[in-house]
């Protein structure tokens, strides 16, 4: 069998102190850290789509990185390649899991019948190679936003045949992912929204995009798959506005539709920046309404406003992002997939070894900062004392809706101008570095 990436060994441990590049220098996936694996913890995907298939093209040039595994004329050759290079770079990078949409691993041929047949011939290989190296899918998806016909959205399209359409693609999707055991599936609508509200009933496709989803929940109880369904925020690119904007959005849209309890939230860092927020906030916001699910993680650039889709390597959101997820329980079905690219100007396949390597010592080191802060808790002591007044007296009262305004106006004309109090916000900060450092 060729090698597709014969210039790198099996990535290892080497500790803190090694210099070799492509080395873990804190990932080190048995090592065990509140009571789990680095490896259980962390759940690395990689995803198939940026890592196999984007080869450098952008709005303003064409692709700048030749891959072995891409060269052939006939497509499914390419695509028979293409997995078996996947799982090399998934076996030598000591990943447990990968994720693809349906149009990654199979190009569409002509008709959709003879799409699905590209698709079951792929999807055989993927299961025979999953089974030869025990690497797991943790999500798969179908593409609903690449193909001309999507243009004006899959699910919140005008048409009733797209989303029949889009319906059937999704079904399919949902059946390979099943069969490779997928331990979740993703929805994200990169065309469900509006360039211009003049043309668009907002309602009427808000209500399609619950249909839809209701129909695949449907359909998930019918051929018994047990994954976990996740909705992506996204808040626009490519569409101007997207209706899963945000996590509050989704979230509201979720409760709006009777949905909450069928899908969790995949929280995409870049996505979040895109929204106006921080990666953390996304992920606080998800943790306090029990709906976090998995994670793509990767950065946007501060200086560019598009997905950038960078290599996560910013140890204080690492650490932030791992704080978060650890408070909510961890990871059970999902996990972290590297939804990232490398730069155009990274042609070579080591290039995408270093990528993975450095993102994933960047978690690993988030992962251990993110268990001491959790176990010393300077700021959940800090919350504790600051909100400790509603701990007892007229505090508790409120909470459990026994003062009104009436008794608050009595209370609060004998106890007069309430005391102010610093947020200390500066000594926390200076504390998080301490433990970065
Ligand atoms: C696009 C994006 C997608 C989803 C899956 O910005 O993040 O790749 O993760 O469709
Ligand atoms: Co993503």
């Amino acid at each position: 069998m060729p090698e597709y990436f014969p210039e790198v060994k099996a990535i290892k441990y080497e500790g803190p102190d090694s210099r070799n590049p492509l080395a873990f220098r804190h990932y080190n996936p048995k090592q065990k850290v509140l009571g789990k694996t680095m490896a259980e913890h962390l759940r690395f995907a990689v995803c198939y789509w940026h890592t196999f298939k984007n080869l450098g093209g952008d709005m303003f040039g064409v692709p700048t990185i030749v891959r072995s595994y891409a060269q052939g004329s006939d497509p499914m050759v390419i695509a028979d390649q293409t997995m078996r290079a996947a799982f090399e770079f998934f076996t030598k990078l000591g990943v447990g899991f990968w994720c693809f949409h349906d149009t990654d691993i199979a190009p569409e041929a002509d008709t959709l019948a003879e799409t699905n047949k590209r698709l079951d011939r792929i999807v055989k290989l993927a299961k025979s190679l999953q089974n030869d190296t025990g690497v797991k899918l943790l999500w798969g998806t179908c593409n609903l936003f690449s193909h001309p016909r999507f243009m004006s959205g899959a699910a919140t399209n005008p048409s009733p045949d797209v989303f029949a359409y889009a319906a059937t693609k999704v079904k399919k999707a949902l059946e390979i992912t099943r069969y490779l055991d997928g331990a979740g599936y993703v929805f994200w609508g990169g065309r469900e929204g509006y360039e211009t509200l003049l043309n668009t009933d907002m309602k009427r496709e808000l209500d399609h995009l619950a249909r839809f989803l209701h129909l695949a929940v449907d359909y998930k109880k019918q051929i018994r798959f047990k994954g976990q369904f996740y909705i992506e925020p996204k808040p626009k690119e490519p569409t101007k506005h997207q209706y899963d904007f945000d996590a509050a959005s989704c979230h509201a849209f979720l409760q709006q539709y009777g949905l909450v309890g069928h899908l969790k939230l995949n929280i995409e860092a870049n996505h979040a920046t895109l929204a106006g927020h921080a990666f953390i906030h996304e992920l606080a916001y998800c943790v306090a309404n029990g709906i976090l699910g998995s994670v793509d993680a990767n950065r946007g650039d501060e200086l560019l406003g598009w997905d950038t889709d960078q290599f996560p390597t910013n140890l204080y959101d690492t650490t932030l992002a791992m704080y978060y997820i650890l408070k909510g329980g961890g990871f059970t079905t999902g996990g972290l997939n590297f939804d990232a690219h490398v730069r155009r100007q990274s042609i070579d396949p080591v290039d995408l070894f270093h990528a993975h390597v450095g993102a994933m010592d960047a978690f690993a080191r988030g992962l251990k900062i993110a268990a001491r802060l959790l176990k010393d808790r300077p700021f959940e002591k800090f919350i504790a004392r600051r909100y400790a007044g509603w701990d007892g007296g007229i505090g508790k009262q409120i909470e459990q809706g026994k003062a009104g305004f009436a008794e608050l106006e009595a209370y609060t004309m004998k106890r007069g101008e309430p005391k102010t109090v610093s947020g200390r916000q500066e000594m926390l900060e200076n504390i998080l570095n301490d433990y970065i450092a």
